[in-house]
């Protein structure tokens, strides 16, 4: 049976949280790279695995196909139970999920190439003032996550255990450091990110790891 295929990236966030999943649960897969910045995501053969234009996709070899990282994780987490990627905790399991997705939902699409292209085509936004704009997403984001992780944070972001909370605030932090947001003001959020990125699950999905990367 063939390996399942990711579409991505190297330098999608999206994907990123994939990748980390992927290694987390030691998972196989191959990887195929759709160049973002040519706008590879938009043509037809794209398009033809994911109408929405964007990464990542997981398609496997029956031909199923997923979209939206968020699902994808969910989905590998239900087939492949091990490690958990949600505390046991009820609450703290919903509190996981309020953190992932003020990431995944609130944060990440304000800053996504897409986004900052139309600011540039309709607003005559040059690459600073599309800096400031992420940044300003980001930081709004990042202060309601650091004032949870106040009351939730042990090594990582909930506790000792890696949980989606830090699949999806790790490629965030990368944003962060890209767009550069002054990470001192965040130092649970700094702590949480740089404990996990100690992991070689983590390690190995960094987008500078990936073959693709610029
Ligand atoms: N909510 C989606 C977001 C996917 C997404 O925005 N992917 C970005 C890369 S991180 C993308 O494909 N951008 C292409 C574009 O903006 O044209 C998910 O979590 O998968």
């Amino acid at each position: 049976m063939p390996e399942p295929v990711l579409y991505g990236y190297w330098r999608s966030s999206a994907a990123y949280r994939v990748r980390i999943a992927l290694n987390l649960k030691q998972i196989a897969a191959e990887s195929a790279f759709v160049h973002l910045r040519r706008g590879d995501q938009r043509g037809e053969r794209h398009r033809a695995l994911n109408p929405a234009g964007l990464v990542p996709v997981w398609r496997e070899a029956d031909g199923f196909t997923l979209a939206q990282s968020l699902a994808i994780i969910d989905y590998l987490d239900e087939i492949h139970p091990e490690p958990p990627f949600l505390p046991e905790d009820v609450r703290l399991r919903a509190i996981c999920r309020e953190i992932a997705y003020a990431i995944a939902c609130d944060i990440h699409p304000l800053g996504n190439l897409r986004v900052l292209e139309k600011l540039a085509a309709d607003f005559a936004a040059d690459s600073t003032a599309k800096a400031a704009w992420a940044r300003h997403w980001i930081a709004s984001g990042f202060e309601a996550i650091e004032a949870r992780l106040a009351h939730t944070a042990g090594c990582y972001a909930i506790g000792d255990q890696i949980t989606l909370a830090d699949i999806c605030l790790v490629p965030q932090v990368a944003n962060a450091r890209r767009f550069g947001l002054d990470l001192a003001l965040y130092p649970r959020i700094a702590a949480a990110d740089a404990a996990a990125r100690e992991d070689l699950a983590f390690a190995a999905a960094a987008p500078e790891m990936q073959p693709d990367a610029e």
